[in-house]
């Protein structure tokens, strides 16, 4: 059991993370994305994290420890909040679900495309409007510089980054807001208790020792961007002890809302937890091309235009 509090062991992460790649880039793309969109304009800025964070059992990875998270939820949320009005940073798993692209199929992708000769490669018919889609969609959202995508792999990279937005957009204050929809690690191996190279096979059964990844949401929240607007999520598996847990962490993260779904009815609906009451949030099960994020997000929007209001008033 470790005697260090919560800020110390949240330093203790940061120092013992090998560093950010390409942390220069990131941060001119960050900084430039943010002050097109809050000077001027002054658009709502959104930080939607999304699919699941690795964790590496070896410096030199061949091999991690994953999680279910496909970034359905995070992808289908940015463009609803990219219709509402904001501009998303969109901090998502390398490989999953992304933006525009729920409706074309990755499995085997090139069913898309028909080719007819050397010259003249088509879109099936039957694909013809979800790769329309695709391109017209996400080709505006970056030209216009509303969706800024940063991807991520491990949890080192993830927290790192998450951290690096989250003070960029400080001075945005109550018109930026944190979605974080990513499925984040609990445990992790420490970076200075893991072996440099492959983890030897055959000397028997390997015991690995994971520690528990420090908490950031109570960091985000009282330090690095106290006025943001903060939506967290609470998954489970079993749906009896989920309310109480998004109750919990509600008070626990001081976040405005805690998103709670189980695992099997994630699409179907969701549970929004707040101080102003539970609400639950579906998709019109009537439409069939309705998604929960459509209802979800018009919600957020909502509570983050309150929000706003009150923090000028
Ligand atoms: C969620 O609960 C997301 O809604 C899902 C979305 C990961 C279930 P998909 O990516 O699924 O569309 O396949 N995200 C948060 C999960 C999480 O790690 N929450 C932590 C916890 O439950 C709190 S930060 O303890």
């Amino acid at each position: 059991m470790s005697s260090m509090g919560e800020d110390e062991e949240v330093s203790s992460f940061f120092e013992s993370s090998p560093p950010l790649k390409k942390m220069e880039d990131i941060l001119q793309k960050l900084n430039g994305f943010i002050e097109h969109n809050s000077s001027g304009g002054g658009r709502r800025i959104v930080c939607v994290t999304s699919g699941g964070t690795t964790v590496p059992l070896e410096q030199r990875c061949v091999r991690y420890i994953d999680n279910f998270s496909s970034g359905n939820r995070g992808a289908a949320s940015t463009e609803n909040f990219v219709k509402a009005g904001y501009a998303v940073v969109f901090l998502y798993r390398s490989g999953t679900c992304q933006p525009y692209c729920r409706s074309l199929p990755d499995d085997p992708f090139l069913d898309c495309f028909q080719f007819l000769d050397n010259t003249n490669i088509q879109v099936h018919s039957s694909h013809v409007e979800a790769v329309k889609m695709a391109v017209m969609d996400q080709q505006a959202a970056v030209a216009e510089a509303r969706l800024l995508k940063l991807p991520f792999t491990t949890i080192y990279e993830y927290l790192q980054m998450l951290r690096l937005i989250a003070t960029a957009l400080k001075d945005v204050g109550p018109c930026s807001m944190f979605y974080l929809a990513a499925a984040v690690s609990d445990f992790y191996v420490p970076w200075n208790s893991m072996t440099e190279h492959k983890i030897e096979s055959g000397s028997g059964p390997l015991d690995i020792r994971l520690a528990q990844v420090p908490k950031m949401l109570s960091i985000l929240r009282t330090t690095w961007a106290p006025k943001a607007f903060c939506i967290s999520f609470k998954l489970e598996t079993d749906a009896k002890i989920l309310i109480d847990k998004a109750t919990k962490a509600l008070g626990k993260y001081k976040v405005h809302a805690v998103v709670a779904n189980e695992l099997s009815t994630r699409k179907e609906e969701v549970v929004v937890v707040s101080s102003s009451g539970n609400v639950v949030v579906r998709r019109d099960s009537d439409k069939p091309e309705s998604i929960v994020e459509d209802n979800l997000i018009r919600l957020i929007v909502d509570r983050h235009s309150t929000y706003i209001k009150e923090s000028h008033s």
